[in-house]
């Protein structure tokens, strides 16, 4: 009788407890993610929706603070902090990835995807998803691509029409080392470095030029410290929401769930900013003086790459490359 009387208590001291655990656990969990862009930017949006998604579908379980413009760090920095645990996400551009990551290489080929349409198709099926796998392994729980966009040449010194014309520029590049070897080809001499430098290095001329998409170069003002713009759309660069893999690991499976639907919620609002802002990015920087070659013959800047080509097929197989250039 005691002994069930006993047995009582501690169930019921147990369900108490665990109701103070639960309630505990209730309370909020605060999470940071960063990225190197202006809250008005494609990649601002993207986290924006991410937190507010994650806050909502959770009834503010967690909070997640958003840092913009480098803030944490530069993106270098933010995914190594990511992967050390210190920051929990950050979302950001395929530029430092690579010394992380190797495999995510490939995406970085120039000329690879024909227009958006197709590296969103590309990179949120198989061949896409297949990469994001590659990150648990380096400590990481890569979550969903989201998009930076097609790369444009700008500079200071003379309108680019032809691959001839990139001869002798010194031009800002991503430390990414399948753009420096591309670029090389080209006859520009690359200067690698994070992108909070590269407003004052085009200002201070310790560069001649840079390469990024419209959006990035209407946000960030280098219609301000330059005056050419070729549409060159040489490569396409995406983005990745990143977290720590030990972090999201210990997640209730429900919640995981939601953190991967909130990281594509962001991903979408992203792309779409991207899509309402190229529409308009090329006539407001003519408007803001910049001189703009809109009609470069793609072709002859994929036939100065040829020697740049043949390395990256030895270095990613020929096969691995025309799979993703020939997706539908
Ligand atoms: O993710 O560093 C860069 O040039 C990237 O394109 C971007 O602006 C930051």
């Amino acid at each position: 009788m005691k002994s069930i009387y006993l047995k009582a208590v501690v169930v019921a001291l147990s369900a108490l407890t665990a109701g103070l655990v639960s309630g505990t656990a209730s309370a909020q969990t605060q999470m940071r993610i960063s990225t190197a862009l202006a809250k008005n930017t494609h990649y601002g949006v993207a986290i924006d929706v991410f937190a507010a998604e994650v806050e909502k579908r959770t009834s503010g379980r967690y909070k997640i603070q958003t840092f913009y413009a480098n803030a944490t760090g530069a993106e270098r920095e933010a995914i190594e902090a990511v992967q050390l645990g210190t920051q929990e996400l950050t979302y950001a551009s395929t530029g430092a990835l690579p010394s992380f990551v190797p495999e995510v290489k490939i995406v970085d080929v120039p000329f690879l995807f024909r227009d958006a349409a197709h590296a969103r198709s590309v990179l949120d099926g198989p061949i896409g998803q297949e990469m994001l796998q590659k990150f648990d392994a380096r400590g990481f729980k890569a979550m969903a691509w989201g998009e930076n966009g097609f790369r444009h040449m700008t500079n200071s010194k003379r309108p680019v029409k032809a691959p001839e014309d990139l001869k002798g520029l010194k031009m800002r590049t991503m430390e990414n080392p399948v753009h420096i070897q591309a670029y090389r080809t080209f006859g520009i001499s690359p200067t690698p470095m994070g992108f909070s430098e590269v407003f004052m290095a085009l200002q201070q001329g310790v560069v001649d030029g840079q390469e990024n998409p419209l959006t990035v170069i209407t946000t960030s003002k280098f219609d301000q410290v330059q005056k050419h713009l070729s549409l060159t759309g040489h490569v396409y660069t995406p983005t990745m929401f990143l977290m720590n893999k030990a972090i999201f690991d210990k997640l209730p499976e429900a919640d995981k769930k939601i953190f991967l639907d909130a990281a594509k919620e962001g991903a979408k609002a992203g792309r779409a900013k991207v899509d309402a802002e190229e529409k308009n990015a090329v006539s407001e920087l003519r408007a803001r003086g910049m001189q703009v070659v809109d009609n470069v013959d793609k072709s002859k800047f994929v036939d100065a790459l040829k020697p740049a080509y043949v390395e990256f097929e030895k270095q990613f197989g020929k096969a691995n490359i025309d799979r993703i250039r020939n997706a539908q």
